[in-house]
């Protein structure tokens, strides 16, 4: 197949100009069965603990309803949309060390997915029901490998995810810890995780140029985050932690919105000071979200209300909000960036929002560096 010049993988930042991305699919997405990294446990909408089964298909549609919807906005605006190939979701999966009855679906593509610069790189995941999400993208990253002689396809180590990976009985014994046990555990950032080798989510990773901040949360390790570094020598690690019960993905708890400002969750504050430190150092203001439209987490959701902060930048000026999020989009229009309202409740379900829903391909510009003034061992 002869090269196509419009394929160009190059995206550095969350806000430049947006030319090509990937949107998911909701298709046949799984309430996912139990694993050693997590257990469902909503017996109010048909899933109690050890259950496990297909999300409602009506529900399935209406997020697709949204996403293409999503997709058809992007258009308008002239950026070209690719969707990732659904694999049936619902099958046994296993390598020689374990088996798991369920995988869990391709909504997400921003968890599997980290670009940056020229490389699109497969995160490892740490979910036993994610180890094969990567397959939904492998005809598009294919197509980009085929398409830009330039595009860097990599792949980090697939974890073995055997029980050594995981603290055994995590969330069982997380149920019946104290207040002051569990304060103890989010202070020293005791997660799910072990340190047997190296896990990361892609979303856990917030991209700004020369710099990549990268969340150590419940799906990403301190041995992964140290993977990451070694495998972007050119890049600028910093590690960020908050004050968070259940910490996974940073696009709803720190998001850099445009050089000089980044919007931060009032109700998780960063645990390493260094953080917010340097954004000030280098001119960089830091806004607190607006209270989100729900008041707990959706129906069969594993992402926050705060979701309302999980937003997609079309270019500098410009932001993707969910239409429910009616305060976030006054203070977004406050701060002077044109709102585009696009519903997406629906989606919630399917593992995040309009952030979670995206992975960049392009965007313009180059790798530029917002963070001159740097912190010594930060
Ligand atoms: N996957 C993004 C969800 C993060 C959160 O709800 O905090």
């Amino acid at each position: 197949m002869p090269a196509n010049p419009q394929t160009v993988v190059n995206s550095w930042n969350e806000w430049n100009p947006l030319k090509h991305v990937i949107v998911g699919r909701a298709d046949a997405t799984m309430v996912q069965a139990p694993e050693p990294a997590i257990e469902r446990n909503w017996p109010d909408h048909g899933f109690p603990r050890g259950t496990y089964g297909r999300l409602p298909p009506a529900m399935d549609a209406k997020a697709n309803e949204q996403l293409d919807n999503f997709a058809r906005i992007l258009e308008s605006r002239g950026v070209r949309v690719d969707r990732p190939t659904p694999l049936d979701f619902s099958q046994e999966v296993r390598t020689p060390d374990w088996k798991q009855a369920s995988m869990f679906g391709c909504m997400p593509p921003r968890d599997v997915l980290l670009t940056v610069g020229n490389e699109i790189l497969e995160a490892t995941m740490s979910y036993r029901s994610r180890w094969y999400e990567y397959l939904c993208y492998r005809p598009l990253l294919e197509q980009y490998f085929r398409e830009d002689p330039n595009f860097r396809w990599e792949a980090a180590p697939k974890p073995r995810l055997t029980e050594r990976t995981y603290r055994k009985d995590y969330w069982r014994k997380w149920e019946k810890m104290t207040p002051a046990e569990k304060e103890q555990a989010i202070y020293h950032q005791d997660w799910v995780l072990t340190e047997e080798e190296p896990c990361f989510d892609a979303a856990d990773i917030a991209r700004a140029g020369k710099d990549l901040f990268v969340y150590h949360s419940s799906v990403t390790n301190r041995a992964g985050i140290d993977w990451l570094r070694r495998h972007f020598p050119h890049q600028r690690l910093h590690v960020m932690s908050f004050y968070e019960t259940n910490p996974i993905h940073i696009d709803a708890t720190f998001v850099f919105l445009r050089p000089g400002l980044a919007l931060s969750n009032p109700k998780r504050v960063p645990l390493v000071p260094e953080l917010t430190d340097l954004l000030k150092r280098n001119g960089w203001e830091i806004v607190q979200a607006a209270q989100p439209a729900l008041d707990g987490y959706p129906p069969l959701s594993f992402c926050s209300p705060w979701l309302s902060m999980n937003t997609l930048m079309l270019d500098p000026k410009t932001i993707c909000v969910d239409a429910q999020e009616v305060r976030q989009m006054e203070q977004f229009d406050q701060l002077g960036l044109e709102v585009v309202p696009v519903p997406f409740a629906d989606v919630s379900a399917f593992g995040g929002g309009l952030h979670c829903a995206t992975a960049d391909v392009y965007r313009e510009g180059t790798c530029e560096d917002y963070f001159p003034k740097q912190i010594e061992g930060y």
